[in-house]
């Protein structure tokens, strides 16, 4: 009898939880591949792509471009994916959850997809 009970993701005040922040933006830091602290339209593709199965379509993007943080060149910050999810995990926290697994995290938004050691904890 192994009942795993997930984490939420959000807290009462509707805040994603530290744990659930942690692990979205490590996934944002995978897509960033030219690190430059933003997801430019390709990036944004890559991750919609492996987290939806298609890249975003244009009423998605317009949606994001209008909600969301941007830096100056239309590009997502960190801030504005956060705040992408944290909408979605308010309405939908189960889509959430098949996101975050789809991309390798179990029931205890622990890594358990192989990836290199960048990802340790020592707490
Ligand atoms: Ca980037």
């Amino acid at each position: 009898m192994s009942l795993v009970i997930p984490p939420t993701l959000v807290d009462e005040e509707g805040a994603l939880t530290q744990e659930c922040e942690n692990a979205l933006i490590a996934l944002f830091e995978k897509y960033d591949k030219d690190n430059d602290g933003v997801l430019n339209r390709q990036e944004l593709d890559a991750f919609a792509t492996d987290t939806n199965g298609s890249p975003f379509d244009e009423d998605s993007l317009e949606e994001i471009h209008q909600f969301f943080d941007l830096d100056n060149n239309g590009n997502l910050t960190i801030k504005g994916f956060l705040q992408m999810y944290n909408l979605q995990t308010s309405s939908e926290p189960e889509e959430t959850w098949k996101d975050l697994q789809k991309h390798g995290y179990d029931a205890n938004l622990k890594l358990v997809a192989s990836r290199s050691d960048d990802n340790e904890d020592k707490s």
